[in-house]
């Protein structure tokens, strides 16, 4: 399996429309994102795969993951990393004998026994959350806040990647719980300077890069 990265940008252009996919996922790679997650719900599943494919071309250029949210097919066309299952997507095994061992999959979770099932069907990762309120999606379900999210993380055998809500002010409490990293829309899509938005964030999920210098 390639090495899970810790700050997970998801590409958004419902929330904002300045900027592409293809142009977020620039922005977000130069920022410091060593995981880039595909994202929509609407659109051709077409126009989906050629979206998916030049954004697969760039993260490779530049050495970052390239994860496919909700969608195997375009996932499989787009020759993805990886792709990112909710509880009702497709269903985490068979994403498994499709993509075999070495691609990514990652489950989504908001209660332990959510996280429970991921475990069971051997998700490589939860993306666990809403951590902090969040207006990007509209069934998140209820927060956990930070005391259940440290419990999760020391209970849980895989890595946590935390979501909802987490900002610049925010994600250094996330990432003190021990949680892998952390998977953010709004912090960077929707900032001014999303290049920046994601430095910023980058110097709290990987510190020590900062201080080799590679930032
Ligand atoms: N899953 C749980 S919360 C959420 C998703 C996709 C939204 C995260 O967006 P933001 O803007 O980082 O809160
Ligand atoms: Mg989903």
């Amino acid at each position: 399996m390639k090495k899970l990265g810790r700050l997970h940008v998801l590409t958004d252009t419902v929330l904002q429309d300045r900027f592409s996919h293809l142009e977020l996922t620039e922005m977000a790679i130069s920022g410091g994102a060593d995981t880039i997650q595909f994202r929509q719900k609407e659109g051709s599943t077409k126009e989906l795969i050629e979206i998916a494919r030049g954004m697969k071309r760039l993260c490779a250029e530049k050495g970052a993951v390239f994860i496919v949210n909700d969608r195997i097919d375009v996932a499989i066309a787009a020759d993805a990393d990886g792709v990112h299952l909710g509880q009702d997507d497709f269903p985490i095994p068979l994403a498994r004998e499709l993509l075999g061992k070495d691609r990514i999959i990652g489950g989504s979770a908001a209660t332990p026994e959510e996280i429970e099932n991921c475990i069971r069907e051997n998700a490589d990762y939860v993306g666990f959350g809403p951590i902090y309120p969040t207006g990007s999606k509209e069934d998140a379900g209820p927060v956990s806040g930070i005391n259940l999210l440290k419990r999760i993380v020391s209970s849980t055998p895989v890595p946590i990647i935390a979501i909802g809500g987490i900002d610049q002010g925010n994600a250094i409490h996330v990432m003190a719980t021990g949680a892998h990293g952390i998977a953010v829309i709004s912090s960077v899509c929707c900032r001014k300077d999303p290049q920046k938005a994601a430095r910023e964030l980058q110097h709290i999920t990987s510190p020590m890069d900062v201080v080799r210098g590679r930032s």
